[in-house]
């Protein structure tokens, strides 16, 4: 008679086992994988920079004839150094800041890239960017206003 008790004690040790790690993988799944999702681990110089990268929206920008829209139309950004970026609007009517549409940018920390509207004379839009990445963008009013920033490495995240 001893072989049925042991076989049963047996029997509750696996479901103990088996309960168990399915606890563990629920944890895992219900808790633990969102938290990695929600917080990326970025370093605290790219979170805060010591510096700022300001492009300004000059007067005429909106003008098709006007060579300098937003200047620098270029411009080098450099994480953990000065990858808070400035766009200010120094000229007499409204412009925005708008993605292209044919580029694919998210950046993980600050999520989507773009004035919410129009930049209004005197007002800025900032933006953290926190990863590389290029990231072309335009005016939406004025589509012939064009121009890129480059997120690069900088020399304290290498
Ligand atoms: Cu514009």
């Amino acid at each position: 008679m001893s072989l049925p008790s042991s076989s049963h004690a047996y029997g509750i040790g696996l479901i103990a086992v088996i309960i168990g790690a399915a606890v563990g993988v629920s944890y895992y799944q219900l808790y633990f994988i969102p938290e990695l999702n929600a917080k990326p681990i970025i370093p605290e110089k790219v979170l805060h920079p010591g510096d700022t990268t300001t492009i300004i929206i000059v007067p005429g920008a909106e003008s098709q004839q006007q060579e300098q829209n937003f200047v620098p139309k270029t411009i080098d950004v450099q994480l953990g150094i000065n990858n808070l970026v400035i766009w200010k609007n120094t000229g007499d009517i409204g412009h925005t800041v708008t993605l292209d549409t044919d580029v694919n940018f998210v950046d993980k920390y600050s999520g989507k890239f773009g004035s919410s509207g129009i930049i209004k004379p005197g007002e800025t839009y900032q933006f953290l960017f926190t990863q590389e990445a290029t990231v072309k963008y335009h005016c939406d009013p004025h589509p012939w206003m064009k121009a890129t920033v480059n997120i690069v490495h900088g020399a304290t995240t290498s």
